[in-house]
């Protein structure tokens, strides 16, 4: 398979990198926190997006390697960001699965001096759905730790009231796609208020993402939505460039 090669000499020749996306704070306008997004700078073929190789990575296991130099740089990273917010890591199902994830997050942690508080992993919908018991005892082994945990794309699978009441997830995100269609009229609206009441009530942190225009953004602050993250705030953009935006105040 040629991309499994690819992702083998990515690995050895170092060719991933993290962008960051700032999530803001949507009562003060400031960053509150920064997602990870990986991306492959392929020899030739450019900037690769992880849509395109994770799922190789997923069926190769090379998902664990990869997830586990994620997780050290974003780690590392954020250790030395000009304003103590935090960093948020995707996580593959695959990883989340894996018995040696928390001693994994335990030594991220340790080699980079970042305070556990300061590190989330998002877990998409999906990971919880196979509702086995390792999947709660994995997320207590890793709330235990210290470190957040966000559900991610929140509403694209199959997640009812009563899965969000057992699995403790600190924080919840909304779905791009339901943001996307959001405009003034009433039955749009409805949906995130609902979510974001549901979420609320649970004591979860309602995180938004996919926000491009004005109008959503005045929309999803009138609803109570804590956190924004999207085009029109910023793109993912290198390491470099978010810690000018963290230093800049905003
Ligand atoms: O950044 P972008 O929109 O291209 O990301 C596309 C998809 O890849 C998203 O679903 C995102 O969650 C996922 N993704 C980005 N970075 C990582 C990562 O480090 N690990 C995993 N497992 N998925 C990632
Ligand atoms: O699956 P996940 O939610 O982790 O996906 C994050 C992806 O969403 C990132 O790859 C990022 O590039 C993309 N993204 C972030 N903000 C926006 C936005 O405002 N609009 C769209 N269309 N995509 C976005
Ligand atoms: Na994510
Ligand atoms: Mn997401």
């Amino acid at each position: 398979h040629a991309i499994e090669m690819g992702l083998r000499t990515a690995l050895a020749n170092d060719e991933f990198e993290l962008l960051y996306q700032p999530l803001i704070d949507l009562g003060t306008g400031r960053v509150a926190r920064c997602e990870a997004l990986l991306r492959w700078r392929h020899p030739t073929r450019g900037y690769v997006s992880p849509l395109e190789f994770i799922h190789v990575a997923e069926e190769t296991g090379l998902i664990l390697p990869i997830g586990d130099w994620v997780l050290n740089e974003a780690c590392r990273e954020a250790r030395n960001w000009p304003v103590e917010v935090g960093v948020a890591v995707n996580l593959s199902p695959v990883q989340f699965n894996n018995p040696s994830l928390s001693l994994q997050v335990v030594n991220a942690l340790q080699r980079s001096g970042l305070p556990a508080n300061r590190l989330e992993l998002e877990v998409t919908e999906s990971v919880t759905l196979d509702g086995n018991e390792h999947t709660l005892t994995t997320i207590d082994q890793l709330q235990s730790l210290g470190i957040h945990l966000s559900l991610d794309d929140f509403g694209t699978g199959y997640s009812s009231l009563s899965y969000l009441k057992k699995y403790p997830f600190d924080t919840l995100k909304i779905d791009r796609s339901f943001v996307n269609e959001l405009n003034a009229a009433a039955d749009s609206v409805a949906i995130i208020r609902a979510v974001v009441g549901m979420g609320k009530s649970l004591g979860m942190t309602i995180v938004v993402e996919g926000v491009e225009t004005e109008e959503q953004l005045a929309i999803l602050k009138a609803e109570g939505c804590d956190l924004g993250q999207g085009y029109l705030f910023s793109r993912p953009i290198s390491a470099g460039a978010i810690r000018t935006v963290m230093a800049d105040g905003s």
